[in-house]
């Protein structure tokens, strides 16, 4: 077989192919390219919802096995949004990219909007997929007739993606393949992160190539250091400050920003607030500086706000506190890839959150502040802390007994019965405030928010299993949400991969965000008036039995008794190796 072009090419010694054992042929090509440029990345995870044109990356991977290469471990799932979603939940608790092989344009749509979900979310990830630029009339290379007969886009397949990622591009040819994935792969990662695409033709992968002379371990990219004249100003302002205030919403994504976060909120005896579009554990919850997500209310009386990682603190976005100055920290506040938002900063220090924390604390330090010069106000803030946690700690003791069971009485049972290094994959809709205001989590890495459309949660969850598989991952769905994922598709890979993961399902059999909102729109309307809804009712099967076929155990709960021993053995069978599924029947 001759690849695309493969008379003009250096035909080296290493390129060669070679003759192992007499009949085994040693391929050194585009796949072997690729695989290098992962190797040389440091990706750990090549997860794959597999397509025809990745014969020569599995080529290279079975080289890499014979010969015993250190390298990625590859996986095939069963759908595409499983396949980048598991790559997400990887990314977010380790930090490390990952790369996604999936197939031609279809593959590729079918993956969007979890793709998507990466770009909104910041995750850096390599995607790739292939197209044929022969389509059979290379005499000498035969592609396969699926490329001219069904699977050719007009422009290439990174026309389709092009809106939903950081970058979409082309490798131009076999030999600029490797350098390609390598500059993509540095470029996903550099700030905003997020999903770069590459188009790698069947042609450039089955062609020779020659490694460079030279590979490198290509080095990750660098943290970013605030002006120390920035955070003097800051410090002179947060030093003198009556009533600093603080937000973090997606501080939590690095989890050196936790201890970072606390012992500036401590020398500032600062509250420090979640709003409600928290996406990560940023502060330990049962810190006394710790203070709920009611942040609009709290901010205006504030004359300094610390946003940290925030997106969008307040709504509707022009309720700014009026009376405070605004400091925005993070690596990339003002974020090209949504519509609108408006941060209304009169400060911005643009740069990796941790190092910019601990020079605050550092120029805090220096300017005399000590843990006693704001001990009244940390007093102060423990007492509101108290107050908010015996006032949440009431809300859940009114509506435990309710039956069917009431959503406070399944966090409730949840924080009691998980183990405190639980992490919580969240892909709640009307239950998510709740779940943030009532659940307890204390470790960074504890809570991760889905963002983007709705079916992302499964593959999420198992993502963050396969680098956490130590910790006890737990998915709190809605009823509607679960059934946007691929459900039997992530189930399998949970079982193949063996990540076992506790799925409670929050059903309250129906759309219930669908209702508020159509209440919101119309609070006379004759829907509201007859009850007559559409677009909210569930008939939804029994969730609890999906895991049969892979003999995974599941439970229905309706009665508020019955739920911690649900848990209980739900999580005791996820340590012995088996992903559960808690159906809880709610009463809203
Ligand atoms: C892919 C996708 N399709 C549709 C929606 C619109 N949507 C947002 S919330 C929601 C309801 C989800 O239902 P459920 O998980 O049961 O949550 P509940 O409303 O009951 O809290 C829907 C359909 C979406 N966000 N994403
Ligand atoms: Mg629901």
């Amino acid at each position: 077989m001759r690849g695309y072009g493969r008379s003009n090419a250096p035909f080296t010694a290493a390129a060669r192919p070679v003759t192992l054992g007499g009949t085994v042929k040693n391929y050194h090509d585009g796949g072997e390219a690729i695989l290098e440029a992962f190797r040389n990345l440091g990706i750990d995870y090549i997860i794959s919802s597999p397509g025809s044109e990745w014969s020569s990356v599995w080529e290279a991977l079975a080289r890499q096995k014979t010969g015993n290469h250190p390298g990625p471990t590859y996986f095939d799932v069963w759908h595409e949004t499983t396949a980048v979603d598991m790559a997400i939940g990887y990314t977010q608790m380790t930090g490390r990219m990952q790369a996604v092989l999936l197939h031609a344009g279809a593959g590729l749509l079918q993956g969007a909007v979890a793709v998507q979900a990466a770009q909104q979310t910041e995750v850096p990830m390599l995607v790739m997929s292939g197209e044929s630029l022969s389509f059979g009339e290379d005499p000498d290379f035969e592609p396969g007739a699926q490329w001219y007969r069904s699977l050719s886009v007009v422009g290439g397949p990174q026309r389709l993606i092009e809106p939903v990622v950081k970058h979409a591009t082309m490798a131009t040819s076999p030999y600029s393949l490797y350098e390609t994935v390598v500059r993509c792969g540095e470029l996903a990662q550099r700030q905003p992160c997020g999903p770069v695409y590459i188009n790698v033709p069947v042609e450039h992968m089955v062609h020779p190539w020659t490694a460079p002379a030279k590979m490198r371990r290509v080095p990750l990219a660098p943290k970013s250091q605030p002006m120390q004249a920035d955070i003097e100003a800051l410090a002179d302002r947060l030093a003198k400050a009556a009533n600093p205030v603080i937000e973090a919403q997606s501080a939590g994504k690095d989890p050196a920003v936790m201890p970072a976060l606390v012992a500036l909120a401590e020398l500032l005896g600062a509250g420090v607030f979640e709003g409600s579009s928290t996406t990560h554990a940023n502060f330990p919850k049962d810190h006394p500086l710790h203070q709920g997500a009611n942040f609009d209310a709290a901010a205006k009386d504030a004359d300094v706000v610390l946003l940290v990682a925030s997106r969008n603190p307040w709504y509707p976005p022009r309720n700014r506190p009026a009376g405070a100055f605004i400091a925005a920290i993070g690596e990339n506040p003002i974020k090209g890839h949504w519509v609108y938002q408006h941060l209304h900063a009169d400060m911005y220090l643009e740069a990796d959150v941790a190092t910019t924390l601990a020079l605050l604390c550092q120029a805090l330090v220096a300017r005399g502040v000590t843990a006693e010069t704001h001990k009244a106000r940390r007093d102060s803030r423990a007492k509101a802390h108290d107050a908010l946690q015996a006032s949440l700690r009431a809300a859940e003791a009114t509506r435990a007994a309710l039956r069917p069971v009431d959503p406070l009485a399944l966090i409730a049972a949840l924080r009691k019965t998980m183990p405190a290094d639980a992490i919580y994959v969240d892909e709640t809709i009307v239950h998510s405030p709740m779940v943030r205001n009532h659940l307890g989590w204390n470790l960074p890495q504890s809570y991760f928010y889905t963002y983007g459309g709705l079916g992302q949660g499964i593959g999420v969850a198992l993502g963050v299993k396969l680098a956490a598989p130590q910790r006890p991952v737990v998915l709190l769905i809605g009823d509607g949400s679960l059934l946007y994922n691929p459900i039997v598709q992530g189930l399998g890979a949970s079982r193949d991969c063996n990540l076992p993961i506790l799925i409670v399902v929050f059903n309250n059999k129906k759309y219930q965000a669908m209702q508020n909102n159509h209440e919101r729109y119309y609070p006379d309307g004759i829907a509201v008036g007859q009850k007559l809804w559409h677009g909210v009712a569930i008939n939804g099967p029994d969730y609890d039995r999906l895991g049969a076929p892979f003999d995974f155990p599941g439970v229905k709960v309706d009665d508020p008794a019955a739920l911690k021993p649900a848990l209980a053995k739900g999580l005791a069978e996820v340590a012995a190796g088996r992903t559960a599924i808690v159906n809880v029947v709610l009463n809203r």
